[in-house]
């Protein structure tokens, strides 16, 4: 038989392969997107026919404030409808460097490489920002250079020692990526066309109006949209520009509080020709709330001139 010639072939590949088989329908419809586990912080990823969407788990202590996550979550769909979650590919002791908190991210794809941005406790203190790289959207996920590329001490526009939050990486139709993060104050960075370095100095974004904390930059036509969390509890708000270094102009609210949740962090993508809001509430009951979130999604539309319409939360979620 042909096929026996070709088995030894078909098992390094099955050894090299991602481990699909792992992966675990989600049977139920509507928002929360998971039930079976609190998930925080979602950043959605298209790629090829699929998208991955990131979030944090919270693992908080029913009745418990504060954050416990301690590891990353992937989840992975065709049609924004049936999902399939993934084993872990991402903890935070993989950034030895590392104490803890394995807070908001952002996964890249650039040259069959996968690119992951991720905010965690530093040993020496505050928050900072490290980079895992794998070679497939599912990982395995390692730290890419076994520092951070962003440390408290590198920023100096606010005096808190957590503005090194929720970063969002973009890259723009010429080949350049940046990066935007900050809590309090606004940061971005040119990033070098290895994902791994900045390329030039670290900017503070002006006139972004009550900036909270998790920017999430896209691009749609010809305008770069720069949408963020105001005040506490978390509203998402937007501003609008033609250039990605700005001025950015405010466009209003894009997302009211959401239910049960002082944080509300977003993520914008289009796929299929559809655009979506993807962000957490507080909505499972019982014990869920602002320590153990759930991912929702919602369908986005903007206006003519390119403006967003204000999103409208729902159960139903994708239909
Ligand atoms: O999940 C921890 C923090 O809560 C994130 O970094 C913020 O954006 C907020 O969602």
């Amino acid at each position: 038989m042909d096929f026996l010639k070709y088995q030894p072939a078909l098992l390094i590949l099955a050894i090299l392969a991602p481990d699909f088989s792992n992966a675990q329908v989600i049977k139920k419809e509507g928002n929360p997107i998971v039930t079976d586990k609190f998930t925080a912080d979602p950043a959605a990823m298209v790629y090829k026919d699929s998208v991955y969407l990131y979030a944090g788990h919270d693992e908080a202590p029913d009745s418990k404030n504060y954050y416990e996550m301690k590891e990353w979550l992937v989840y992975s769909s065709a049609d924004m409808r049936s999902w399939k979650a993934h084993p872990s590919p991402l903890n935070v002791k993989a950034f030895q460097w590392a104490k803890g908190d394995a807070w908001a991210s952002q996964v890249i794809a650039l040259k069959g490489r996968f690119y992951w941005y991720v905010a965690v406790e530093h040993q020496n203190g505050g928050k900072a920002i490290g980079i895992a790289v794998a070679d497939h959207p599912l990982g395995p996920f390692k730290d890419a250079i076994g520092k951070a590329l962003v440390s408290n001490e590198m920023t100096t526009s606010t005096k808190i020692t957590w503005d090194d939050i929720d970063p969002s990486v973009f890259i723009d139709d010429d080949g350049q990526a940046y990066l935007f993060w900050g809590n309090t104050a606004c940061y971005y960075a040119k990033l070098k066309e290895n994902m791994l370095e900045f390329d030039g100095e670290i900017n503070t974004i002006q006139g972004l109006p009550k900036f909270t904390e998790a920017p999430w930059i896209h691009k749609r036509k010809d305008w770069y949209y720069l949408s963020y969390a105001v005040e506490f509890p978390e509203k998402i708000a937007y501003s609008m520009s033609k250039n990605i270094n700005g001025p950015w102009v405010y466009k209003g609210i894009l997302n009211e509080i959401a239910g049960n949740s002082n944080t509300n962090h977003q993520s914008i993508i289009q796929f299929k020709g559809k655009d979506y809001f993807i962000y957490h509430n507080g909505a499972i009951n019982p014990n869920g709330g602002s320590y153990r979130r759930s991912v929702c999604i919602d369908r986005l539309y903007y206006n003519k001139d390119g403006s967003m319409k204000k999103i409208i939360m729902t159960t139903e979620g994708i239909k």
